[in-house]
C-alpha cells in the first residue's frame, strides 16, 4: 500500500508558489506550469490550488495529504486575498509548517502573510519566509522539513 509517511504535502492557494518550491527544493529545473492534479514525488505531494480555494474540494484536501509526514501551508506574501479558513490546519493530526513565499517580491508583505497563517493556525514560530527565486531561507527550510521527514530511502 502507498505510504506518504515520508512525503510533505504542499497546500496553499493558486499561484502562491506551490510547485516553484517543490522544483527548488527537489533541484529540479523550475518551469511554470500550473498543477490541475495531484503531483507525487519521492518526497513531496503537490497539490492544485483549487484544494484550498474552493471549499468543494477541501475534504479532498484533507485526503490526499492526511497521511503525510508533513503539511506544508504555503502564503504568498504578495497575495491579498485569503482563503484558509479560520484554525484549518487544526483538522489535522500530523505537523504542519507555514511557508512564506515570494520574499524577494516588490509587492511583499510578511506582517500579512503572518496574519494570514496564524489564522490557520500556525504558530508564528512555525513559519519560515523565503524565495524559491533567489534561494533566501531554503536551507533554513530544509533543515526543519528534515526534523519531520527523512529524504533517505
Ligand atoms: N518573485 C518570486 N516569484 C515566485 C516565487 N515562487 C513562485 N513564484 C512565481 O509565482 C508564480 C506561480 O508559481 P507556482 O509555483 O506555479 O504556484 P502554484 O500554483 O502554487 O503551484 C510563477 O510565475 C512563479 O515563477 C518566489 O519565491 N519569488
Ligand atoms: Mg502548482
Amino acid at each position: 500500500m502507498a505510504n506518504n509517511k515520508n512525503r510533505i504535502s504542499l497546500i496553499g492557494r493558486i499561484g502562491c508558489g506551490k510547485t516553484t518550491l517543490f522544483q527548488r527544493l527537489t533541484n529540479e529545473f523550475i518551469a511554470y506550469g500550473k498543477t490541475q492534479q495531484v503531483t507525487y514525488s519521492d518526497h513531496f505531494i503537490d497539490t492544485p490550488g483549487e484544494f484550498v480555494e474552493l471549499p468543494c474540494f477541501r475534504p479532498q484536501a484533507i485526503n490526499v495529504t492526511c497521511d503525510s509526514g508533513l503539511i506544508i501551508l504555503i502564503n504568498s506574501s504578495t497575495d491579498h486575498q485569503n482563503s484558509v479558513p479560520p484554525n484549518f490546519v487544526c483538522t489535522y493530526n500530523i505537523p504542519v509548517i507555514g511557508v512564506i513565499t515570494k520574499i524577494d517580491h516588490r509587492h511583499c508583505d510578511l506582517k500579512r502573510s503572518y496574519r494570514y497563517l496564524t489564522y490557520a493556525g500556525i504558530l508564528p514560530e512555525n513559519i519560515y519566509p523565503i524565495s524559491a527565486i533567489t534561494g533566501d531561507g531554503i536551507i533554513e527550510l530544509k533543515t526543519i522539513i528534515q526534523k519531520y521527514v527523512s529524504f533517505e530511502h
